[in-house]
């Protein structure tokens, strides 16, 4: 059987044409998934988390904010619902600040603990932390300190260079008190000076969105390495327990030291009382003075009694003890 000569695959005018076109086109690449980006925001009550929160939300179409002092009362992490931002899916999360008027700071820290812990166990990292600081107060009390402390404590050195400090109220302060208060936390050791050489940032919010949103650009295009804080590494991956890690045991000294403060305070009152008139005006507001400084102290012994059994390994023992009074807290979570 004769072969039969090989059909050309295109005819010329075929050829012609695909060369106007040009060469085909390649398959379709699948969009990339946007990562999601994790954006802690810390700082003591009444700093401006919420309102930055919300500036930054509502400036990328979503009405998903949270509204200003809603979180106070709860000891509560609350998180937006991710929203697109540059190349990240981000995600702000308001971490509820130390303040023992508020809630307890044991309470607090086990809410904290616990939601950086799932993180953690999802091998979900951070990409920063927005630590933020009053410019208003004059000077800065203990709560204001003890936030620090914890901050510091909580995401470690290694997590340094994933912080912004936000000076917020920037609007509300005379410029060159404010430079004055800003060199003050950048070099004092009580503030930011020990932890200044790894690298955090610090900068100015005037309470606009376009300040927020300078902030978040800021965080977001430094194309930083996504992080676990120290507290997380220390739990999961070096298995110690809560109060044992370095946040615990700023905790616990930072209430041994107000229970110190606290039993000096009645050694005085006490001290009064026995040389008061019997029967006095004085004597009876001294007396109430004692009755509120020995609450306080019980509070406190409580407190510390709470954390130390954080290390009890026995959660039946520990979901008795807190799950009454504690319902954020997940301690299947922390202990398992
Ligand atoms: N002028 C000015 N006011 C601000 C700024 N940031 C926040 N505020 C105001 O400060 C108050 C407290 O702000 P919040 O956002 O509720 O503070 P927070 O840190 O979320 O407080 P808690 O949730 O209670 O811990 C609100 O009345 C805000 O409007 C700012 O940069 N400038
Ligand atoms: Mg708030």
């Amino acid at each position: 059987m004769p072969r039969r000569a090989k059909q050309p695959s295109s005819s010329p005018d075929q050829t012609f044409a695909r060369q106007q076109r040009g060469p085909p086109a390649p398959p379709e690449e699948k969009p990339k998934r946007p990562k999601t980006a994790y954006v802690l925001v810390m700082g003591s009550t009444g700093a401006g988390k919420s309102t930055l929160i919300n500036h930054m939300v509502t400036s990328n179409g979503s009405n998903l904010g949270m509204r200003p002092g809603s979180q106070s009362g709860t000891a509560a992490v609350n998180a937006t619902k991710p929203f697109k931002f540059q190349s990240y899916q981000v995600i702000l999360a308001e971490v509820p600040a130390f303040d023992a008027e508020v809630a307890s700071d044991v309470d607090v820290f086990i809410t904290i603990a616990s939601y950086l812990v799932k993180l953690c166990r999802k091998g979900i990292k951070v990409l920063g932390v927005l630590y933020l600081c009053r410019m208003t107060d004059n000077r800065l009390d203990g709560t204001t300190l003890q936030n620090l402390r914890m901050f510091r404590a909580i995401c470690g050195m290694s997590a340094m260079r994933n912080v912004v400090v936000v000076l917020t109220m920037w609007d509300q302060v005379d410029p060159q008190l404010g430079e004055q208060r800003e060199s003050e936390l950048r070099e004092s050791s009580r503030f930011f000076g020990p932890v200044m050489a790894d690298n955090p940032r610090m900068m100015h919010h005037n309470g606009s969105k376009d300040s927020a949103m300078a902030i978040l650009n800021n965080l977001v295009s430094q194309n930083l390495s996504l992080v676990f804080m120290s507290i997380q590494s220390e739990t999961v991956t070096d298995g110690k327990v809560v109060h044992q890690t370095e946040a615990g045991r700023v905790l616990m000294e930072d209430l041994n030291s107000r229970k110190l403060m606290h039993e000096e305070k009645l050694d005085d009152v006490r001290r009064d009382i026995a040389q008061a008139r019997s029967g006095s005006d004085d004597e009876g507001d001294l007396k109430t003075t004692e009755k509120s400084l020995e609450d306080q102290q019980r509070k406190l012994a409580e407190e510390c009694d709470r954390l130390a059994c954080l290390s009890i390994p026995d959660q039946s023992f520990l979901q008795k003890l807190f799950c009454c009074n504690f319902s954020c807290c997940n301690l299947q979570d922390l202990m398992s």
